[in-house]
């Protein structure tokens, strides 16, 4: 039997698929869906400290090589996703959740983490460093200065295994800083790559832009990013102690995508653009291509060939 089970921070998942937040994530009959399906588990939309309505709409525009989105932060409050998961934890005592959070502020992230500890969650924190839809606010993943700041903080105040989402890097010096910065903490993960911001989509037809916020600019997922994000899920799986795990996130609609992630150095794989536009039953498909792939290439297990891409020097 293959088997595309993995293993993060010490807990075990028997798929190493899962949803990507923002995607299937938003309320508990989107969750109910990812908890169905052939999914390792599952994150929830990056919750703040108070719910929040998101951007205007037309918010989302699906494109024939991938999506862009202003969604703005849309979610129910931490308080709602921490009570979910818990129900969760109790007809499923064995598996382990994603909760996203995202404060606005050093503050924020503090009371977030606060109430997490205060609550009986027993999955893992993901910290989304790099929503880029938020007008006025600047992706902290891109101040460094900031990061270490935050990450001083969270590590003072919270004790569970915690990871962060990060935006893409594009400059081999950034990818060498950042490393430096996320090797100085007790970090269980990252997750690479957020939607590549302020992207910009128009309809020649109509002479306008697809999306209303912020004059159409918003986070590009899908086939475009796939490339970037390969590359960042490897940068980092050379340069991050092993403590450190990679979520690979960008660009995967196809066993081969989760294949090609895994061998840039990924221990998961989460799915954003092609869940939204494929829906849940994606996970039978591309558990079924990974498998597939496994099989020819002769690997029983994803530590077969879990960051064994190879070189052409
Ligand atoms: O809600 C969003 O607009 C959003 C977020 Br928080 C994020 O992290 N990434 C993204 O593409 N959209």
């Amino acid at each position: 039997m293959i088997s595309t089970e993995t293993t993060l921070a010490g807990i075990h998942f028997d798929n190493c698929l899962m949803n990507a937040a923002g995607v299937y994530c938003y309320d508990a009959d989107e969750l109910n869906q990812i908890q169905k399906s052939a999914a390792g588990t599952f994150v929830t939309k990056s919750a703040t400290v108070v719910p929040r309505a998101g951007n205007p709409e037309p918010r989302y525009l699906s494109t024939p090589w991938g999506s862009i989105n202003s969604m703005g932060l849309p979610n129910k409050g931490l308080p709602y996703y921490l009570d979910y998961v818990s129900q969760q934890q109790t007809l499923f005592p064995e598996k382990r959740y994603f909760q996203s959070i995202t404060g606005f502020n050093i503050d924020e992230d503090e009371a977030l983490l606060k109430q997490i500890t205060d609550s009986d969650f027993n999955g893992l924190v993901e910290l989304n460093l790099s929503c880029p839809n938020v007008p006025g606010k600047p992706q902290t993943g891109y101040d460094f200065e900031t990061v270490e700041q935050i990450l001083t903080r969270v590590f003072e105040v919270y004790e569970g295994p915690l990871g962060v989402k990060l935006p893409p890097y594009f400059d081999i010096v950034h990818f060498d800083q950042m490393a430096a910065i996320l090797n100085q903490f007790p970090l269980a993960f990252i997750n690479s790559v957020n939607s590549i911001g302020n992207g910009l989509t128009i309809d020649a037809a109509t002479e306008r832009v697809s999306i209303k916020p912020k004059h159409g600019f918003g986070g590009i997922g899908g086939d475009y990013i796939k490339p970037t994000a390969l590359a960042n899920v490897h940068t980092f799986y050379q340069r991050l102690k092993p403590e450190i795990q990679i979520i690979g996130t960008g660009g995967v609609k196809s066993g081969q995508d989760v294949f090609e992630h895994l061998l840039c150095g990924a221990s998961m794989v989460q799915v954003g653009t092609a869940l939204h536009k494929e829906g849940p039953q994606i996970f039978d498909r591309l558990t079924a291509e990974l498998q597939t792939i496994m099989q020819q290439k002769g690997y029983n297990k994803i530590a077969d060939f879990k960051g064994k891409l190879k070189y052409l020097d």
